[in-house]
């Protein structure tokens, strides 16, 4: 069937050769036999269309060729042993159907025992298989190129085929997007879906609920560069990310009221707009007409949802954001609608190829950082001053990818200029900012990548 992620004979790459021989052999090590099939998962760069997918809002990513590998075999004792290649990653056992994962402390192997908890839970396995499993990741960590949902789908992807099972690319993303949120982080499903359903060459328009998903074909001319600005921040190990996700649900629960609709059946502001029939731009003006620019405290919001503190924790907050007193409701409900907006433009373009499309590109991602730095507050001085670096040395547009607060900024650059563009980019910001030791992992030039897969021996 079409659908499912493909399972192929492991005739790789001649360049990727050496590396799945020395996950083998580092599995053989280990375990003292060979691994019966390698399951992998591909890291993403989102071109635009950040901080919405958890609001309702189609994407527009592309998967990378980084990505998480895993080699594993089954096992009769019912248990689960983890080994990672990086050895600063810790070896990780316990019993395949008894286990904890803890979202206070986001360690490595919760985010495998997410996907395998999804998994077991969603294929009702009342009896899954032991498992010996060694990965090997190249996606760089907390970095907004979503290494975490790459092991989450890989995780996913090996504990099905472990079990000789079979899932559509569709339901495996669906899945990994909701057992991801087991770490705590409550995000949408953008990096689950591109990691299952990504195409080489093509980049993928991301609509939700229900998941859908189109081909993309970027104009030609024009090359996208990651740079990674080199702080790195765990999504899951703070609540940046999660306080985000609220000030959106609360702001739309708000906006939903002021409208006379019954404000507790609405968590996203895609469905507040459907429901009012709204264009965007006529969500853009509903957010001026009925929010304030300053921050709102909470004793606000509960007096204007007339509900006490801990009834606002039930319909609105998560456990890691109870404390947050202070609410940016304005601007965060003005990034969203306008960037659904930009991510539909830079969609069209991409279809319609006008005069100067990679002008126009470039223009819809300088917007789109300017709202993620700004209103949404996401970027870091670090990033922002990479960004800034990457539009003077000829990118035609540069933005944060991924949840941001550090990590990566992706820039579409002509390819003619793409050495220049690399050796001032090195020089402007890695060597003045003492990174030129990290430039080779950190600065690439990228295609659209294939989505996950399973590789049989
Ligand atoms: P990202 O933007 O990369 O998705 P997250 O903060 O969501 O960042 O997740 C990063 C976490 O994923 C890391 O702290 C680590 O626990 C886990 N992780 C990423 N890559 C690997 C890897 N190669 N091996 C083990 N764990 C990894
Ligand atoms: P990263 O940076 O890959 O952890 C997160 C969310 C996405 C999306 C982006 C921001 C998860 C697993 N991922 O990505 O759903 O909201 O931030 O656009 O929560
Ligand atoms: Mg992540």
């Amino acid at each position: 069937m079409a659908d499912l992620p493909p399972t192929v004979e492991a005739v790789f790459p001649l360049k990727e050769i050496d590396r799945y021989g020395n996950i083998k052999k580092q599995f053989e090590n280990k375990f003292g036999h060979s691994p019966q099939f390698f399951a992998r998962a591909p890291g993403r760069v989102n071109l635009i269309g950040e901080h919405i997918d958890y609001c309702g809002y189609g994407v527009l990513p592309m998967a990378i060729e980084q990505d998480i590998i895993i080699a594993a075999s089954t096992n009769d004792k019912k248990m689960l042993y983890l080994s990672n290649t990086d050895s600063s990653y810790k070896d990780f056992q316990c019993d395949i159907q008894n286990f904890d994962i803890n979202k206070t402390d986001p360690q490595w192997f919760n985010y495998f025992l997410c996907g395998l908890q999804g998994m077991t839970e969603h294929l009702g396995l009342t009896n899954p298989r032991g498992l010996n499993c060694m990965m090997d990741g190249t996606v760089p960590k907390s970095a907004g190129l979503s290494s975490s949902s790459a092991l989450v789908c890989c995780s996913a992807l090996t504990v099905m085929h472990a079990n000789g099972l079979s899932c559509s690319r569709r339901d495996l993303a669906d899945l990994c997007a909701s057992c991801e949120r087991y770490i705590g982080t409550q995000g949408g499903g953008m990096d689950q879906a591109i990691s299952f359903m990504a195409e080489a060459g093509s980049a993928k328009k991301i609509d939700f609920n229900p998941l859908r998903e189109q081909n993309v074909t970027l104009p030609d001319g024009v090359t996208f560069v990651i740079s990674n600005c080199c702080v790195e921040l765990n999504k899951a190990a703070t609540s940046h990310f999660n306080t985000r996700v609220v000030e959106c649900r609360i702001a739309s629960q708000i906006l939903a009221k002021s409208q006379s609709l019954n404000w507790r059946d609405y968590k996203r502001f895609g469905e507040v707009q459907e429901k009012l029939g709204l264009t965007l731009e006529d969500a853009v003006g509903l957010v001026k007409q009925v929010l304030h620019p300053e921050p709102y405290s909470k004793s606000e919001v509960c007096q204007i949802l007339d509900v006490s503190p801990e009834e606002l924790a039930q319909t609105s907050l998560s456990s890691n954001t109870l404390s947050v007193e202070s609410f940016k409701l304005y601007d965060r409900a003005t990034h969203v609608f306008s960037e659904a907006d930009r991510v539909q433009k830079f969609k069209e373009i991409c279809d319609t190829r006008p005069v100067e499309a990679a002008e126009k590109l470039g223009q819809l991602m300088n917007y789109s950082h300017a709202s993620c730095r700004d209103l949404y507050e996401c970027s870091c001085p670090e990033l922002d001053k990479l960004v800034d670096v990457c539009v003077n040395s000829g990118a035609l547009g540069s933005r944060l990818t991924g949840a941001g607060w550090g990590g990566c900024a992706v820039s579409m650059v002509p390819t003619n200029q793409l050495d220049s563009f690399l050796e001032r980019v090195t020089t402007d910001y890695y060597q003045k900012t003492s990174r030129g030791n990290k430039v080779k992992e950190a600065l690439f030039a990228t295609q659209p990548g294939s989505g996950a897969a399973i590789y049989t021996v």
